[in-house]
């Protein structure tokens, strides 16, 4: 048998489920470990996923396990004590997004990694949606030429609360959960941003933080990026959990819609459709299939880092960039006034 490389998880809550079932489609890991302050989650979650021993104490599994990494599915607070203390334990470690509240927690997490020698990534999926690569392989083949501009939409009315509780007590909820990870796909598709401007909103009377944002980033290509998301539309057509997308180019256009169509429409050759739907896998929940498989492909390039096959997208160091956007939008907003990045 091949040698398996040892992964322990760390935080056995909703999302953890999926991500954990996305590891086991991975040859070469074997999860020793799962991780969780409610123990019976912990319990429960090693008998669904057949991993052999579980913990309610992070200090108890890095002094009884030796994981190669740990992958930590988590509360945003308990994310940074998490990293440090897999850092101490010289373990590589993976860190479910946004990786903390504050910039300067980021950086500390970041610099005690470096420290360490240990890796230090974060799980940002949604730059892994199968459409989502499609469209940047349009873009970097040069089927529009040079992109000036573009939106990238997330407005839905899905329900989230209900499977994510913990969702509607964030001071800060919807830049911080889900713009930033439109935040990193803008810098996925075109590269860094130099400055951001943000308004929020807040609808739902029933939760703490914002519930819409709109961000209009300056791209250091040029590309002007609008970007609106949103948890209070009510539209005819509910989208979740996808991003539609228009992209302009110097010689054409990349529309991406509902169920994953991307029209490519090149000046004086008309316009083609492209299916890029993602692959389905039967753990799933089909109201998030399009992220599950993207967990999948995150998870895979992450791994592929780890053990030395190839360089990885996600790494910590790359994401301070897109928690800096997160950070000036929220700072934006509240000045009223567009930011520029440091990074
Ligand atoms: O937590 C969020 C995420 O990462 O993707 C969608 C989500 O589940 C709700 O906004």
């Amino acid at each position: 048998m091949d040698k398996q490389t040892k992964l322990a998880v760390i935080g056995c809550g909703f999302w953890a489920q999926y991500q954990i079932s996305a590891w086991k489609e991975l040859h070469g890991v074997e999860i020793v470990a799962v991780c969780d302050s409610d123990h019976i989650k912990a319990e429960k979650t090693a008998s669904r996923h057949g991993v052999k021993n579980h913990y309610a104490d992070p200090a108890k599994l890095f002094a009884n396990e030796t994981p190669d990494f740990v992958d930590i599915i988590s509360s945003i607070p308990s994310h940074a004590p998490l990293v440090h203390q897999a850092a101490a334990a010289g373990v590589d470690v993976i860190c479910q997004k946004p990786m903390a509240e504050d910039f300067d927690t980021c950086k500390e997490m970041v610099a005690a990694c470096k420290k360490a020698g240990v890796s230090f990534f974060i799980h940002e999926n949604f730059r892994w949606q199968t459409p989502v690569r499609t469209c940047k392989q349009l873009i970097d083949d040069g089927k529009i030429g040079k992109p000036f501009k573009a939106r990238l939409t997330f407005c839905s009315g899905f329900p989230v609360f209900d499977n994510q509780p913990a969702l509607a007590e964030l001071d800060r909820f919807i830049i911080s959960d889900l713009g930033v990870h439109i935040l990193d796909m803008s810098r996925f598709l075109f590269g860094d941003a130099a400055a951001i401007y943000c308004q929020t909103q807040k609808i739902n009377p029933s939760i703490k933080g914002e519930d819409v944002a709109n961000m209009l980033l300056t791209m250091k290509n040029g590309v002007n990026c609008f970007i609106e998301v949103s948890y209070a539309s009510k539209l005819e057509q509910e989208t979740f959990p996808q991003t539609l997308m228009l992209i302009e180019g110097t010689e054409g256009s990349i529309r991406l819609d509902f169920n994953h169509t991307i029209t490519l429409t090149r000046s004086g050759q008309g316009s083609k459709k492209i299916q890029a739907d993602p692959p389905q896998y039967p753990w799933a929940d089909p109201d998030y299939a399009l992220i599950h498989s993207s967990v999948v492909d995150c998870n895979r390039n992450i791994f592929g880092a780890l053990t030395g096959k190839h360089s990885g997208e996600t790494t910590a160091d790359d994401n301070l960039k897109t928690m800096e956007l997160v950070f000036l939008a929220y700072e934006s907003a509240e000045k009223n006034q567009a930011l520029s990045t440091s990074l």
